[in-house]
């Protein structure tokens, strides 16, 4: 489809969807045969297996919520965000949430709270978490906004609901911004995707919170922007191993440890690869690509599956795997309808 088409907009949600069901197999595991991760990819497309429904976690459960409230509200608000988090964890705790996380989703359940944003500055120690959960429900809002400045601003407080630090909420403004680019059509160019990534990651990183938290947590002066030059020259090299990609960019729970890794597997998998299926589309390559990485496995091919998505299409992806996975039908309603919302506003509504 063309830029911000339906195709994309339903590939973008229901691929982050499946990257969170088909990415649980193997959260935490520390090292992930890329056999074992066709082994699992293929018994989704065998009826015979009866392997029923493959559950999605916090993950999806948030990003449910996030889509909720942007389409109730036609817009952010953040008070009603708040009130679904906490309400969606009250009613299904057991989800897989982040362990600190949890304390803030309990917070946000009380009627009494003023500023929705406390909770999630009171983590660690006053500094806030810095963990990719913000990034991981960070797509709806590219699809709910045309602007890039809002979708940049309402990532931004979206995700300051539960991650205060600048090294968990910039995650989510890249992220959005990732996918943003790509429901454009932006990753036909990979080298100038991630060069205006780096651009706008420039911008949103000179912020004097964001510097100081960086300062103190002793990372780069800009350290998304440090990590997408990382990914630049990893695109560039003709050979990278499963082990590099995890030296240079991480696989673990910190959003600068997993953003820009999700970016990377998508552009790694924009052609085919040795390690991988021939009969595989770009976008089974990528959620694959991401679970043979191991680690945040759930939330890795979640991000990258969002942004795979909006760039391949709903038709990219295989029709077994969405029957498999909880949530994915629901998504695909949803996209629908975040895409009248997003076009209603590109009207100057
Ligand atoms: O970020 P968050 O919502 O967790 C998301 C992850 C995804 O992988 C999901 O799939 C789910 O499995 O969890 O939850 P947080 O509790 O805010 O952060 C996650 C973890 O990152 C925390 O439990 C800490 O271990 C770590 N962490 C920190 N550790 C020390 N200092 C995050 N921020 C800090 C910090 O400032
Ligand atoms: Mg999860
Ligand atoms: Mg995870």
């Amino acid at each position: 489809g063309g830029p911000a088409s339906l195709s994309r907009f339903r590939g973008a949600l229901v691929a982050a969807v499946l990257g969170d069901c088909v990415g649980g197999e193997f959260e935490g595991a520390e090292e992930v045969p890329m056999e074992s991760v066709l082994q699992h990819l293929s018994s989704l497309d065998d009826e015979t297996k009866g392997n029923g429904i493959l559950e999605y976690s916090d993950d999806t459960a948030m990003a449910r919520c996030v889509v909720q409230s942007l389409l109730t509200r036609a817009g952010f608000d953040e008070r009603d965000m708040a009130r679904r988090f906490a309400k969606e964890y009250s009613a299904s705790p057991g989800r897989g949430y982040g362990s600190g996380v949890i304390q803030v989703l309990k917070k946000l359940s009380s009627p009494q709270l003023s500023d929705v944003y406390q909770p999630a500055r009171d983590q660690f120690n006053g500094r806030g978490s810095f963990g990719n959960g913000g990034a991981m429900r960070a797509a709806p809002f590219a699809l709910a906004f045309p602007d890039p400045a809002d979708v940049k601003k309402f990532a931004h407080r979206g995700a300051m609901l539960t991650h205060s630090c600048s090294l968990g909420y910039n995650g989510a403004v890249l992220q959005a911004l990732a996918v943003h680019l790509s429901l454009q059509g932006a990753l036909d160019l990979p080298q100038k995707f991630i060069s205006t990534l780096i651009t706008e990651m420039e911008d949103v990183e000179s912020s004097e919170a964001t510097l100081n938290d960086a300062r103190i947590l002793k990372e780069a002066e800009k350290p998304f922007c440090e990590r997408l030059h990382r990914v630049s020259d990893l695109m560039n090299r003709s050979k990278v191993s499963i082990e590099e990609v995890i030296s240079e960019l991480g696989n673990g729970i910190a959003a600068l440890h997993s953003v820009p890794t999700a970016i990377f597997c998508v552009l790694h998998c924009l052609q085919p690869r040795e390690c991988l299926p021939e009969n595989y589309g770009g976008l089974e390559r990528t959620i694959a690509y991401s679970l043979a990485l191991g680690g945040d496995t759930d939330t890795i091919a979640c991000m990258a599956g969002a942004i795979a998505g909006a760039h391949y299409g709903i038709e990219a992806i295989p029709q077994s795997w969405i029957k498999c996975c909880e949530g994915a039908e629901d998504a695909d309603m949803n996209a629908e309808r975040l895409h009248m919302l997003y076009q209603q506003t590109s009207k100057g509504g």
